[in-house]
C-alpha cells in the first residue's frame, strides 16, 4: 500500500492529546496522589527510578520528562491508592473470583500481606512472613529438585534475579524458564544462530544516524512510546521507515509528541512510515525474500553498467558463509510466489526495496510479529539476510534491533535466569558458593507446562507474572495448575493465576521498584538492562504499598533460607543487607559484561556490556555471520484452507500484557470491549458474517482437541483477507501448547489456526 494508510476507525495520530487523556483516565481511576506526577519527572534518569513497564532505552541526554503514555499507566497502577487487603477475602472466594475479569482483578489494588490459601473456606488468609517461608520450605525440601519450577517475568532487577538463579541451582535444577520464553526466546536462539549474539546490536547513537528504519511486527505506539521520539527525530533528518504489519498500528503511521509543546498547540503531525506494507500473518519471510530480491536485481544492474556494487562484497566476503545458496532461492523464487505467500504486490516490496538500496545505514526492527511463529527463527534469519547484504550490521547507524517486553527481561538472562547450562558459567558459581550446580538443562515455558499436565512438575514458584494467564492451552492449564503440590507466586496485584492455588499456596506480595527499599545497611538501589545491553540503578523513592511488603531479594533470601541445606557461602542475610554486595558477586561472575559494577550503575544513559556482533567478531558455530537459505515462505505449520484463518493474538493500548488498565483500544478505535473478533470486510462478506455479530472462533490445530473462545462480536477492520485478530489473554484458551517456533520453543501466538462458528 502506498503513502498513508487511512485508518478510519482510529482516534488520530499517536501521542498528542488523546495520550495525555489516556493517562489521565488511568490517573482518575487508580486515584495517586499528586506528587507521583514527581516520580514520573524523575523516571528513567540517572539517580531517579527505571520505568517498571518496558526494555525500551534511556538516552544519556534526557528529556525534561522521560515517560511516556503507558509507562506512565504501569506508574499509577503500581502506585494505585486500592488496596487488596487481608479483608478483601472476607467478602470473595477463591472460586467466585474465577468469574472476574483481569481489569476487576487488577482494580482490587495493591497486595499488602503474605497469604496462604486456605482450602477449606477456599480464601486466601494472611500469615506471617515466618510462617510462610518455613512451610514453603518443608514442602519443597523433599520434592524432587527436577520437578520444581522457578519462573521469572521479566519485572525484578539483575539482584534479586542472580540470587533467584542461584536459589534454584542450589536447590538442584536449571528449571529456570522466563518470560522471554514466550516472547522473544526466539531472538535468543535464532539470531545467536546467525550473528553469535543473542540480543540487539545497537545502541542510542545508531537511531540518530539510520537513513532508513526497517519495521516488522513490531507496534512501538503502545509497546515502547519512547520508540516514537527518535522516530519523529529521524524523520524530521529525512530518515525513512518502512513498515510490514497486518494491522495499521497508528504509531507506525503518524505521532504528535505529547511532550513537545508547539507539536500539542498546532496538531504537528509528524508522518513516520513512508512505506506500510500489510504483510499477511506470517508472510515475512516471503516479503522478506522479495526484498531481497530488488537488492540482488539492483546489484546485478550496477554491475552491468560497471557501477558501484549494491551487495557489500567486501563484508560479505570476510564476514559472512552461506550467501550463493541463499542467493540462488532469491533468484530462483518467482515474484508471484512471493506476492501469494506474504499477500503483498510486487509493487509494493519494490518501493520498500527501493527505500532499502537506496539506504546507507539501515536498522531493522522487529518484535512479536516476527518471533511469535512457528517459524519465527526463520523470520529473524531472513531479517539477518536482508541486513547482510548490505553490511548493515556491526556499522554506525545500522543493526539489529529486537524490542524486548519487561523492563528487565533482558537482564535477568544475562545473569542466569536461564534453563540451557551452556549460557551459565557453573565453574564460577561452584567456586564462589561451593556447590556442584546441577549439570542437566532445565524446562522452558513450553516443557513446563506439558509437565504440568503430565503431572511431572509438582511445584512452581513464579517471580513475578501471571503464568497461567500468559500461556497456551489455557483451559487445561487452568484444570492441571492446582494439582500441584505447591504454588508460590512473589506479586505485587492479584491476577488469575492466584485463583488456581495448588494444594499449599502461597501469596507473597512485594515492593514495585518505585517504591523505597531499606534494608540493613540503607536505602537501596537495584539495576536493569535495557533493550541495548545499557545496565542502569534504579532506586525508589515512593512510601510501600504496606509496611508487610518485602523486596523481591528478600523474599528469594527467605524462602532459600528455609529451603536449603545450610552453606557458609550462601550469605543470604548479609546480600540482604547490602544489595552492593550482590552485585559484586554478578561482578566476578560476569567480569566482562559488569567491570566496575557498582561504580558505574548511575553512568548517563546506564553502561554498556558490549555485545561482539556489534564489533563484527561472530561467536557462531561458523564463526562468521550466517546466511540462512529458509526452508519454506511462511512461518506458518499449516496450509491456507477454506475457512481457516490466521489469528493475530493483540495487545490493546490499555493493557501491559495480562494487565489490563481498561477498555480502550484507541489507535484502533474499539472502545470500552475487548470480546472482538477484527475481519476485513472481504473475509466477513465471504463467510456471510454482520458487523456486530456474536460468534465463536474455534481451534483448527488439528489435533482433535476442542478449543473454543465465544462471545466474541464481529468488528470490519483493515485487515489482510485471511488474517484475523483478537485480543491476548483472552485468545490463550484457542492456541495448542505444541504451536510453537520450533528452534525455540516459542509459543506461535500471532498466527493460531482458528475457524469462525455462528454462536
Ligand atoms: N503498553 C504495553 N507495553 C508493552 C507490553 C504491553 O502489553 N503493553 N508488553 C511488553 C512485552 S512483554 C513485549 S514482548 C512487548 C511486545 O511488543 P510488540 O513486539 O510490539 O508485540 P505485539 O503488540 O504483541 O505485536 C507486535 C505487532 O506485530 C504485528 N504482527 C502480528 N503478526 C505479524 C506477522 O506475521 N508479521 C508482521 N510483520 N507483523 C505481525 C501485530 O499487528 C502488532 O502490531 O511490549 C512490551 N511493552
Ligand atoms: N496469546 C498470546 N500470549 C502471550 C503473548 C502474546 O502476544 N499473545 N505474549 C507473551 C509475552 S511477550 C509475555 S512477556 C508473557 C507475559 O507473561 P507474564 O510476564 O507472566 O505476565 P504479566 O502479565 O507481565 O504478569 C503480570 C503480573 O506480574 C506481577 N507483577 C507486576 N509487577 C511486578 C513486580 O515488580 N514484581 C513482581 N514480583 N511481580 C510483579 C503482578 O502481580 C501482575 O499481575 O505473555 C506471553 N503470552
Ligand atoms: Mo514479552
Amino acid at each position: 500500500m502506498a503513502d498513508t494508510i487511512p485508518n478510519p476507525e482510529s482516534e488520530g495520530p499517536a501521542g498528542g492529546w488523546g495520550s495525555l487523556k489516556s493517562i489521565i483516565r488511568i490517573y482518575g481511576d487508580n486515584h495517586p496522589p499528586v506528587s507521583v506526577l514527581q516520580t514520573l519527572s524523575q523516571q528513567n534518569k540517572p539517580g531517579g527510578v527505571m520505568c517498571v513497564s518496558c526494555a525500551w532505552p534511556k538516552p544519556a541526554n534526557y528529556h525534561p520528562f522521560e515517560f511516556c503514555e503507558n509507562g506512565a499507566k504501569a506508574t499509577l497502577s503500581d502506585l494505585t491508592s486500592a488496596r487488596c487487603t487481608p479483608d478483601f477475602w472476607n467478602d470473595h472466594t477463591v472460586s467466585e473470583l474465577r468469574e472476574w475479569r483481569d481489569y476487576d482483578l487488577e482494580q482490587t489494588g495493591r497486595l499488602t500481606h503474605p497469604l496462604r490459601y486456605d482450602v477449606g473456606t477456599d480464601r486466601y488468609v494472611a500469615v506471617t512472613w515466618d510462617e510462610a517461608f518455613s512451610e514453603i520450605g518443608r514442602v519443597l525440601k523433599p520434592l524432587p529438585p527436577e520437578r520444581v519450577v522457578f519462573y521469572a517475568s521479566g519485572h525484578a532487577g539483575l539482584e534479586a534475579s542472580y540470587l533467584y538463579a542461584l536459589l534454584a541451582r542450589a536447590y538442584g535444577n536449571n528449571n529456570l524458564p522466563q518470560s522471554s520464553n514466550m516472547c522473544h526466546e526466539t531472538t535468543s536462539v535464532g539470531l545467536t544462530k546467525v550473528i553469535g549474539s543473542p540480543v540487539g546490536t545497537i545502541i542510542w547513537d545508531d537511531l540518530q544516524q539510520a537513513d532508513a528504519f526497517f519495521f516488522f511486527g513490531q507496534n512501538p505506539g503502545s509497546n515502547s512510546p519512547r520508540f516514537l521520539h527518535p522516530l519523529q527525530d529521524a524523520k524530521k533528518r529525512g530518515a525513512r521507515i518502512v513498515t510490514f504489519n497486518p494491522v495499521v498500528e497508528q504509531g507506525l503511521v503518524s505521532f504528535v509528541n505529547p511532550q513537545n509543546p508547539f507539536d500539542m498547540l498546532t496538531g504537528q503531525e509528524t508522518k513516520i512510515s513512508d512505506e506500510y506494507l500489510q504483510v499477511q500473518a506470517g508472510g515475512d519471510i516471503a516479503a522478506i525474500l522479495g526484498l531481497c530480491k530488488v537488492v540482488i536485481e539492483a546489484d546485478d544492474a550496477a554491475l552491468a553498467r560497471g557501477g558501484k556494487r549494491v551487495l557489500d562484497v567486501d563484508f560479505i566476503a570476510e564476514h559472512t558463509t552461506g550467501i550463493d545458496r541463499f542467493i540462488d532461492l532469491v533468484r530462483t523464487t518467482p515474484w508471484s510466489e512471493i506476492e501469494r505467500e506474504s499477500g503483498l504486490e510486487e509493487s509494493a516490496l519494490r518501493r520498500a526495496g527501493e527505500i532499502y538500496v537506496t539506504s546507507e545505514r539501515v536498522i531493522g526492527v522487529y518484535g512479536m510479529g516476527l518471533t511469535q511463529h512457528v517459524q519465527g527463527s526463520l523470520n529473524i534469519g531472513m531479517l539477518v539476510n536482508l541486513l547482510l547484504l548490505r553490511g548493515n550490521i556491526g556499522r554506525e547507524g545500522a543493526g539489529c534491533c529486537p524490542v524486548r517486553g519487561h523492563s528487565n527481561v533482558q537482564g535477568q538472562r544475562t545473569v542466569g535466569i536461564a534453563e540451557k547450562t551452556e549460557l551459565v558459567p557453573m565453574d564460577k558459581l561452584r567456586q564462589l558458593f561451593d556447590f556442584d550446580p546441577p549439570t542437566e538443562d532445565g524446562t522452558t515455558i513450553v516443557d513446563a507446562v506439558k509437565g504440568l499436565m503430565e503431572g511431572r512438575i509438582r511445584a512452581t514458584i513464579s517471580l513475578g507474572g501471571n503464568l497461567l494467564r500468559a500461556v497456551p492451552d489455557q483451559e487445561e492449564m487452568e484444570r492441571v495448575w492446582p494439582r500441584q503440590e505447591l504454588t508460590v507466586m512473589i506479586s505485587t496485584k492479584l491476577n488469575r493465576s492466584h485463583l488456581f492455588p495448588g494444594r499449599h499456596a502461597y501469596i507473597l506480595p512485594c515492593l514495585s521498584r518505585l517504591e523505597e527499599d531499606r534494608q540493613a545497611s540503607g536505602v537501596q538501589s537495584v539495576t536493569t538492562e535495557d533493550s541495548f545491553s545499557h545496565i542502569s540503578g534504579s532506586i525508589g523513592k515512593r512510601s510501600p504499598a504496606s509496611r508487610h511488603l518485602k523486596s523481591e531479594l528478600a523474599i528469594i533470601a527467605g524462602i532459600a533460607k528455609a529451603t536449603l541445606a545450610p552453606n557458609p557461602k550462601l550469605r543470604w542475610d548479609d546480600w540482604t543487607a547490602d544489595y552492593s554486595l550482590v552485585r559484586d558477586l554478578i561482578e566476578y561472575t560476569y567480569p566482562d559484561d559488569f567491570k566496575d559494577y557498582n561504580a558505574r550503575i548511575f553512568e548517563p544513559g546506564g553502561f554498556y556490556r558490549g555485545n561482539d556482533a556489534r564489533n563484527r567478531v561472530w561467536n557462531t558455530e561458523e564463526k562468521k555471520a550466517v546466511f540462512t537459505t529458509p526452508s519454506q515462505l511462511n512461518a506458518l505449520s499449516f496450509k491456507d484452507d477454506a475457512g481457516r484463518y490466521r489469528l493475530v493474538t493483540l495487545r490493546s493500548n490499555d493493557q501491559f500484557n495480562t494487565t489490563i488498565y481498561g477498555y480502550s483500544d484507541r489507535f484502533r478505535g474499539i472502545e470500552d470491549t475487548r470480546d472482538v473478533v477484527l475481519m476485513s470486510e472481504a473475509d466477513m462478506r465471504a463467510a456471510g458474517l454482520a458487523e456486530g455479530q456474536n460468534v465463536t472462533l474455534v481451534s483448527d490445530f488439528g489435533d482433535g482437541v476442542r478449543r473454543e473462545l465465544g462471545g466474541l462480536a464481529v468488528r470490519a477492520h483493515n485487515l489482510p483477507e485471511g488474517t484475523i485478530c483478537a485480543y491476548y489473554p483472552e485468545a490463550n484458551v484457542l492456541n495448542a501448547i505444541d504451536h510453537h517456533d520450533e528452534l525455540s520453543q516459542t509459543p506461535a501466538s500471532k498466527a493460531i489456526p482458528v475457524r469462525i462458528e455462528p454462536s
